[in-house]
């Protein structure tokens, strides 16, 4: 296998409460996984990251977890797993595991030990500080809304959560936390899993002072921390270098130059990084729980700006635009109406062509729209449920509070995967534990597997063309027309190869002229993809039609 295998590789993340359900209990199971791994191969993908398995009381669908070695019993045993984990390879498929080490829930049996007393030989296996009940220790606030300390009378002490209450922060100062997560990782890796994907692991080191935050929003001090790459090589060298696997973190609000130090290889922390902030070109400010429309030339920039930095700093990014956090796509930055099919192939020729590895969200690859819930009984999302009571409280009206849910909720990925147009979509037989969109009669897997021009075979080309050109992962990115309101468009670059990729963004009609800069006089090429049956092999202009997308090989 060579060193660097998941530089041609694409990701499928799987989200297993909502992929699919073999028992009639309404939530997706591990079988469920299992019986659609020919369907995984057949889309080409290599990887399969799920989401937490782990037991959990599931307050945050599994990213409170409460025993590390256990597989959350709704989702299967540990044999079940041991099975799936054996199918995937015998079809060449890899399985990463998420590992929440930031932070583990309140009742994993840790927690409970270091709450029972002051003295407890766990007590600092958690972050905990002194304070009156009306005197938090800092103004930090949780990332799910309200103060990011909670009060026990008993100790009266405050412990730490950056996220849910039941959700509380590791000491990773503490050397038997490390001791103690090393050995889980080892664990895992010794049953064979091919990698992890590392939650919100750039917080897991945190400012000894514990400062206020006096100017920011209580979050200021979360983000790369000062000895977070020391953890990371210490990581490193007790686990991850004794294996041939993936790493990827997931860094919540870092900077470039952090996650060039994250992945660069000599400095043997991680393969990569998931970066969020052009998934914040809709949140006006900064500020998530406002309605907006996206900003598309900070979308390009950001984008842009990531490949460039990451090429010349020797990092490596992970591409996505779904995650279980986020809305899709297609509904975010494309068209779920009458350009659903058009604008979902732009929007993955788009990042598709980027260097990095891609990641495909559950459903993206058929493309899986919002589900636009009218009520707030139809929300299950602890982050959402809360940011419902506290906008309420601040005296937002209802129908406000739900126009954002709609757009923001990270429910939106979270409904059942559509696989066919029977009753709730072939997910279940029982009751789904969330329920499937309107549109799943006509957006499944079952119809997109039917019709050669669906969005899944688009992604099949896509996956395809990773592994048949080296200028998709060693070609420098080049973008073209920055100031342009509708194109994005951009050059890859590999010795006397070139890609010049076009996407129309929007339903008007736009006109791609080539940038006198840019020099192709005497290059000659052939269409590699185009999202319309007939896009033209001239590329000097182009009239662009509604979500036009086209890749251009060069030479
Ligand atoms: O997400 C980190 C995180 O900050 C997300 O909550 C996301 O950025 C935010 O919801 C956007 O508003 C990871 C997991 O992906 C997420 O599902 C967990 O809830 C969170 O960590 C805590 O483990």
């Amino acid at each position: 296998m060579t060193q660097q295998w998941w530089k041609k590789s694409v990701v499928y993340q799987i989200y297993p409460k909502s992929f699919k359900d073999t028992t009639g209990n309404g939530t997706g199971d591990l079988q469920g996984i299992i019986e659609k791994l020919d369907y995984l191969k057949e889309l080409g993908v290599d990887v399969l990251w799920l989401t937490p398995i782990y037991n959990s009381p599931q307050h945050d669908n599994g990213y409170d977890i409460s025993d590390y070695y256990q597989i959350y019993k709704e989702y299967g045993t540990m044999e079940d797993f041991d099975r799936l984990l054996e199918e995937a390879h015998i079809r060449d498929m890899k399985i990463i595991m998420d590992i929440v080490v930031n932070h583990t829930s309140t009742e994993h049996e840790w927690f409970q030990k270091s709450i029972s007393s002051i003295d407890s030989p766990y007590r600092d296996f958690y972050i905990w500080k002194d304070g009156k009940p009306e005197e938090v220790p800092t103004n930090w606030q949780s990332k799910f809304g309200g103060s990011a300390w909670k009060y026990d009378e008993k100790t009266e002490q405050y412990y730490l959560h950056l996220f849910d209450v039941t959700q509380a922060d590791l000491n990773w100062e503490n050397e038997q936390v490390r001791k103690a997560v090393y050995e889980m990782m080892t664990f895992w890796l010794d049953k064979g899993v091919d990698g992890f994907r590392l939650d919100v692991i750039n917080l897991i080191s945190k400012d000894q002072r514990f400062p206020n935050d006096a100017s920011g929003d209580g979050r200021k001090f979360y983000t790369d921390g000062p000895r977070v790459h020391e953890y990371l090589q210490e990581m490193n060298e007790k686990v991850f270098s004794k294996y041939e696997i993936m790493t990827v973190g997931e860094m919540s609000s870092t900077t470039i130059d952090h996650c060039i130090k994250y992945t660069r290889p000599d400095r043997k922390e991680l393969d990569m990084t998931f970066n969020f902030h052009h998934l914040k070109v809709d949140y006006p400010n900064g500020e998530k729980w406002s309605q907006a429309d996206f900003d598309f030339l900070q979308l390009k920039e950001i984008l842009s700006d990531w490949q460039v930095d990451m090429t010349k700093g020797g990092g490596w990014n992970a591409l996505f635009w779904c995650n279980h956090d986020q809305p899709r796509v297609v509904s975010r930055f494309g068209d779920d109406g009458k350009y659903h099919l058009e604008s979902a192939k732009m929007l993955a020729t788009t990042i598709h062509m980027m260097r990095g590895t891609p990641y495909i969200y559950q459903g993206e690859e058929f493309g899986m729209t919002d589900p636009k819930f009218e009520q707030i009984d139809d929300y299950r999302d602890v982050e959402s449920l809360n940011m419902y009571q506290i906008k309420q409280e601040e005296g937002m009206s209802e129908e406000q509070i739900l126009d954002i849910l709609k757009q923001k909720s990270r429910d939106n990925s979270r409904t059942p995967v559509q696989w066919d147009d029977s009753e709730d979509a072939g997910f279940t037989s029982g009751t789904p534990w969330i329920k499937v969109a309107d549109n799943y009669r006509s957006i499944n897997a079952t119809q997109a597997l039917a019709d050669d021009n669906s969005i899944f075979y688009h992604y099949q080309k896509l996956i395809q063309l990773r592994k048949k050109y080296d200028i998709i992962t060693e070609g420098d990115y080049q973008l073209l027309l920055p100031e342009h309101d509708a194109i994005f468009a951009y050059t890859r670059n590999l010795k006397n190869e070139k890609l010049l990729v076009v996407n129309n963004f929007y339903a008007e009609e736009a006109t791609f002229t080539l940038p006198e800069n840019v020099n192709l006089n005497g290059y000659s090429g052939s269409i590699l993809l185009s999202n319309y049956a007939d896009s033209p092999v001239g590329f000097k202009q182009i009239a662009l039609r509604p979500y036009e997308s086209i890749v251009y090989y060069l030479k």
